[in-house]
């Protein structure tokens, strides 16, 4: 057997001599590049150099070291009789052992006096092939990128006598690749940085990245977007975007896409911090809901899609002051009119008719954030995110939300309606939508109240079940009659009214300037006019993004009107949940799909 072969190219030469000294005496013959073949030769080691053997000095002040066939010839010949025919034919001899560490470029852009040209420098192109050959061939070759796994490597190379097992290679050949992944992220994010220019903020082409003004606080600079393959499936025709727009934006687009696609009906979504604070379905409004959403005055003809806007926006419009709005189909005149009386941050949606887009650019001072979807976008089904330097990837949560999924009646009253099931799927796929833990209420296809983000189930179900009574409360007839003064303030209105149907008593400077908005100040509502009017409330949906861990969720739900509920199966209090939801007569759905979001 022809004598072994190691190639060395290191610039970290931590451990260096000591290893190259074991494979001297190891029988092992030694082949450098410049400064790692001096090193070597200067400590007594006999080594020869690369340039020995490709009979080609380095050129271009080092560009070019050990980028040649005879070196990855050498490397990448697999032990078959056509690659050992041509090694021969070349005069090439097989390389066993790759020794490889690469230019320090994370370290160099790291340093307050790095410019661009001494970054370029800095990115190694030969070290990278030779580590890339070597894992590539690993049923043969051993690559070493890592000081730290010479001294293991040794002992199996001596005890081996010239062979190492199979399971260190690979382990080798994958710590190999990592390190030029890792590599090659941080110089793609780097030129990132530098060619991804502020001007090019918000352009109307399909891009692949854009600059961000900054990422979920203005102190968290750089921020960008970007797709690591082809183009960012979203164009800017208006604002720029921010981090938690994108977000925003993301999310609302894949609910109310998913929604139109379950119950195909145009869906609306209002979005805030990641979290629907209202979501829809577009079904036509009657005279008081007009009303309570603050649409009846609307010259256009409210369309279905204008429909789900006003039933996502005006479900929780405490929440949903500011929001990110998600429309599944091509936003027209009267939702535009809708969005453009309303504080709002931005939209998504698949297309904008010209006299909708021409009312949303003149919001905010020409500065309302308006995103073009591409409808035909489908996102990988492998997601990742980075969290504390940490990759996380999992597969993307595809689950489909339909009528099937609330098929396992487990109740007595085994009477769903389609109503009901619209509204359960319009609940179920909010949740899948919403950070958790959640609980969705929804009524008329529109979310009615949501608890997002608790820790506790039951503090969900108490939340939802708070706004779904505000909601309904502003449905009070001595609600819809608010002696309001002239001239006030839509937005002042529907702070009014929560404080009215909030129940809190006022105080000072607080109650004397709500007072001033009415004519006549109002009485409050007594505690038996909410209890009688909040009694009157039935027919709700409600879904839980995971099991109901005991039946307090259940009582609580059925104090705010549900009569149909949803909820993984799995608790140990299984049984007593669907017992509490035999007691009010409920209708029960175990789904047996958890929807937790984050
Ligand atoms: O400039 S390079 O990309 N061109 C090459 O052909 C090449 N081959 C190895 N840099 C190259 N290397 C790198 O040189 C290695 O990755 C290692 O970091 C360094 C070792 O150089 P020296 O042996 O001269 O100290």
């Amino acid at each position: 057997m022809s004598q072994p072969i190691a190639l060395l190219s290191v610039y970290d030469k931590t451990g260096l001599i000591e290893f190259a000294q074991g494979l001297h005496a190891a029988g092992v013959r030694l082949l450098g590049s410049g400064g790692t073949a001096k090193k070597i030769r200067d400590n007594g080691i006999p080594i020869e150099d690369v340039s020995d053997i490709t009979k080609a000095p380095e050129m271009l002040g080092g560009r070019v070291k050990t980028l040649h066939p005879a070196v990855h010839g050498g490397i990448l010949a697999r032990s078959i009789p056509s690659d050992e025919q041509d090694l021969i034919a070349n005069s090439i001899s097989p390389i066993s052992i790759v020794v490889c560490n690469l230019y320090p470029f994370t370290s160099t852009i790291a340093s307050p006096n790095c410019t661009l040209a001494s970054a370029i420098e800095e990115i190694d192109i030969g070290g990278v092939t030779l580590l890339r050959a070597a894992a590539k061939n690993h049923s043969r070759v051993s690559v070493l990128s890592d000081p730290t796994d010479y001294s293991t490597f040794l002992d199996a190379w001596t005890s081996g006598k010239g062979e190492v097992s199979l399971g260190l290679r690979n382990k080798l050949a994958l710590k190999a690749f990592e390190v030029t992944s890792a590599y090659d992220e941080a110089i793609s994010g780097y030129f990132r940085e530098q060619y991804a220019s502020a001007e090019l903020e918000g352009p109307v082409d399909p891009i692949q990245r854009m600059v961000l003004r900054y990422g979920a606080n203005p102190h968290q600079k750089p921020a960008q977007t970007f797709v690591a393959e082809g183009e960012l499936p979203f164009k800017v025709l208006c604002g720029s975007p921010g981090y938690i727009n994108l977000l925003d934006a993301l999310n609302s687009y894949a609910l109310v896409k998913e929604l139109q696609e379950a119950l195909n009906l145009p869906a609306a979504a209002s979005f805030k911090h990641v979290s629907p604070a209202g979501a829809a379905v577009g079904l036509e409004l009657d005279d008081v809901e007009k009303q309570v959403y603050g649409v009846d005055d609307l010259k256009e003809a409210l369309t279905p899609l204008a429909c789900a806007y006003a039933r996502a926006r005006g479900a929780d419009r405490m929440s949903s002051f500011g929001d990110f709005i998600g429309l599944s189909a091509p936003c027209d005149l009267a939702t535009a009119r809708i969005i453009s009386r309303e504080v709002s941050d931005g939209i998504i949606a698949p297309g904008y008719t010209p006299e909708a887009l021409d009312v949303l650019k003149k919001k905010k001072a020409g500065k309302y954030c308006v995103l073009q979807m591409d409808p035909k976008y489908t996102p990988p089904a492998i997601e990742t995110r980075q969290v504390y330097g940490i990759h996380m990837q999992q597969k993307r949560n595809d689950a489909k939300i339909g009528p099937e999924l609330f098929s396992n009646l487990v109740s007595q009253n085994k009477e769903l309606p389609s109503a009901a099931t619209t509204d359960l799927i319009v609940a179920t796929l909010a949740l899948k939508y919403t950070q958790s833990n959640s609980v969705a209420y929804a009524l008329h296809g529109a979310i009615i109240g949501l608890g997002a983000g608790q820790q506790s189930r039951i503090h969900c179900t108490r939340l939802a079940g708070s706004k779904a009574d505000i909601w309904w409360l502003r449905h009070h007839p001595r609600v819809l009659s608010l002696p309001f003064k002239k001239g006030v303030k839509r937005a002042e209105k529907a702070n009014a009214i929560d404080l009215f149907v909030g129940g809190e008593e006022l105080e000072g400077g607080e109650r004397t300037s709500w007072e001033l908005l009415f004519d006549s100040v109002p009485a409050a509502l007594s505690e038996s006019e909410r209890k009688e009017w909040i009694g009157k409330l039935d027919g709700v949906a409600c879904s839980s993004d995971a099991f109901f861990p005991f039946p307090d969720n259940v009582h609580r739900a059925r104090r705010s009107g549900v009569k149909y509920l949803a909820a993984a199966s799995g608790s140990v209090m299984d049984a007593e949940c669907i017992k509490a939801a035999d007691e009010h007569g409920m209708v029960f759905a175990h789904t047996a799909l958890r929807l937790f979001h984050h």
